[in-house]
C-alpha cells in the first residue's frame, strides 16, 4: 500500500507511520505541526521533548533501512494538499490532521474559531484532493466516539435502523457532542457522507475513544522514536493524565462524581485497529463506521486502578473529586456496540495493572520533568 497519513507527527500519526512502514508498506507523514504550536502557545508541553519528523524519519531508517517520506504544510492550503495527493498518489489515506482537544476548542473564541475552521478545513481538502487525485483510494478518518454524547440508549456502529410511522429506513446514529471539537468530527461525518452519496468515496470513519498508553512494538528500540505524550489539561487523555498525577504525587482529579463513563483502548490497538481497516478497504460509495475502543471504564474506576498500581510501585497516590470544569453528565447509561474491528481480527491489549505499571514507570524516569501548573487550570464549558 502507498500510505499517506495526515497528522504524522502526533500522538497516534507517528507510531502509525512506523507500524505501517515496519510491515513493507511505502508510507508518507504530513503534519504542520499545529498541536506542538498550540501546545507551545498555552504553555502545556508534553513529558519529554520529541524530534521533529524529519529527525524522527532518519533515526527509524537507522534502525529499519526503511525510508517515510514527510510533508510539511497545511491542509488548509488548498496549492499545497493537491501537491501532495497528485505527488505521492496514495492508495490509503490515514486522516488525523485535526485539532484534537476537546478543552482547546472550549478555551476562548480564537481557539474555537481555530478548531472549527482547521479541522472542517482541512477535512474538505482531503475530499477535493481525492476526488482530483485518487478518486479510488480508500479514506481512513479518525472520529470520535464522542461525536454520540451519552445517550440513554445502546450505541450502534455508526447507523440506526428507524421505524417511523410504519416507515423504515436506515440513518447515522444521532449525535449530540459534547465539546465544540467533538461536534467538529460530527461535522466531519456529515461532510464525508455527502460525499460518500455525491461522488462515491470509499470511506472508513472510525469512532475512536480516549486512548492511552507510551509503547508501541516499534518504538522499543529508541527512546527518541516514543510519540508526543501530554499529561496536561488541554491535550492529556485522563488515562495518560492520572498516570503522571500519581507519580508527582499529584492528587488525581475526577471532576464530579466521576462516573462518566467512556470506551478506551490501548495505543497499540488503534495502530491495529488503522492497519485492519486498511488492509479491508470498503467499496467506492461506502461510509463504514466502526466503533474504535476495546472497554469501557468511569473515571473513578481508572482513578482507582492507577492509584492500585501507584501503591503497588510505593507511591502515594491520592483521589480528589474536583468541581467539574466542563458540561456533561456525571452519571449516565453507556453501552456500545463495538464488534466490526474484533470481527475484522482485533485482538484487544487490555487495561492490565502491568500496563498501567509498565508505562508509569517510564514516567517516573521523567518525573522531574512533570510541570504541576499544566495539571489543572480550570477551562470552564460554562465560562
Ligand atoms: N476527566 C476527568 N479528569 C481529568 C480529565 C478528564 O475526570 O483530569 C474526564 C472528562 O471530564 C471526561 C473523561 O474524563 O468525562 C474523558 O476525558 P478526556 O480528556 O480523556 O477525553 P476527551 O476530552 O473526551 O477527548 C479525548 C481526546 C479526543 C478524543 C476523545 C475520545 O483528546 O481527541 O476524540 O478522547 S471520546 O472521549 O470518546 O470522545
Amino acid at each position: 500500500m502507498k500510505v499517506l497519513i495526515l497528522g504524522g507527527d502526533g500522538y497516534l500519526g507517528w507510531p502509525t507511520a512506523m507500524y505501517f512502514s515496519e510491515r513493507g508498506h511505502e508510507v508518507a507523514i504530513l503534519d504542520n505541526y499545529l498541536r506542538r504550536n498550540c501546545a507551545r502557545d498555552t504553555d502545556m508541553e508534553i513529558l519529554y521533548p520529541t524530534p521533529n519528523m524529519h529527525e524522527r524519519v532518519s533515526i527509524w531508517k537507522e534502525h529499519t533501512n526503511k525510508d517515510i517520506e514527510v510533508y510539511v504544510g497545511d491542509l488548509n492550503d488548498w496549492d499545497f494538499t493537491s501537491k501532495v495527493f497528485a505527488e505521492f498518489k496514495p492508495d490509503t489515506v490515514v486522516h488525523y490532521a485535526e485539532q484534537p482537544s476537546a478543552p482547546y476548542s472550549m478555551l476562548n473564541t480564537d481557539t474555537a474559531r481555530l478548531t472549527l475552521n482547521n479541522n472542517i478545513g482541512a477535512t474538505g481538502n482531503v475530499i477535493f484532493a481525492m476526488k482530483e487525485h485518487c478518486p479510488e483510494a480508500h479514506l481512513i478518518k479518525l472520529g470520535t466516539m464522542g461525536e454520540y454524547g451519552t445517550p440513554n440508549i445502546d450505541i450502534e456502529e455508526g447507523w440506526l435502523d428507524i421505524e417511523h410511522n410504519g416507515r423504515t429506513g436506515k440513518f447515522l446514529f444521532p449525535r449530540q457532542a459534547g465539546s465544540l471539537y467533538h461536534t467538529t468530527k460530527v461535522m466531519d461525518t456529515d461532510l464525508l457522507w455527502f460525499y460518500v452519496r455525491t461522488w462515491g468515496l470509499r470511506v472508513t470513519d472510525l469512532m475512536q475513544g480516549p486512548v492511552y498508553g507510551i509503547f508501541t512494538d516499534e518504538n522499543k528500540v529508541d527512546e527518541r522514536l516514543l510519540p508526543c505524550f501530554a499529561y496536561d489539561e488541554i491535550f492529556g487523555t485522563v488515562l495518560n493524565r492520572f498516570m503522571v498525577q500519581a507519580v508527582a504525587g499529584y492528587p488525581l482529579t475526577v471532576y464530579g462524581k466521576g462516573g462518566q463513563t467512556r470506551g478506551y483502548l490501548n495505543i497499540k490497538d488503534t495502530l491495529q485497529c488503522i492497519y485492519l481497516a486498511a488492509q479491508n478497504p470498503v467499496e467506492k460509495g461506502d461510509l463504514r463506521i466502526f466503533n474504535q475502543f476495546t472497554e469501557t471504564f468511569s473515571v473513578n474506576q481508572l482513578a482507582e486502578k492507577v492509584q492500585t498500581v501507584g501503591q503497588q510501585m510505593g507511591l502515594d497516590v491520592e483521589v480528589k473529586s474536583i468541581e467539574n470544569p466542563r458540561k456533561e453528565m456525571e452519571e449516565h447509561y453507556y453501552n456500545p456496540k463495538h464488534t466490526g474491528l474484533l470481527e475484522l481480527g482485533l485482538e484487544p491489549n487490555y487495561l492490565t495493572d502491568e500496563v498501567l505499571a509498565e508505562a508509569m514507570e517510564k514516567v517516573l524516569k521523567h518525573k522531574d520533568a512533570i510541570s504541576e501548573n499544566r495539571i489543572f487550570r480550570g477551562i470552564k464549558w460554562n465560562k
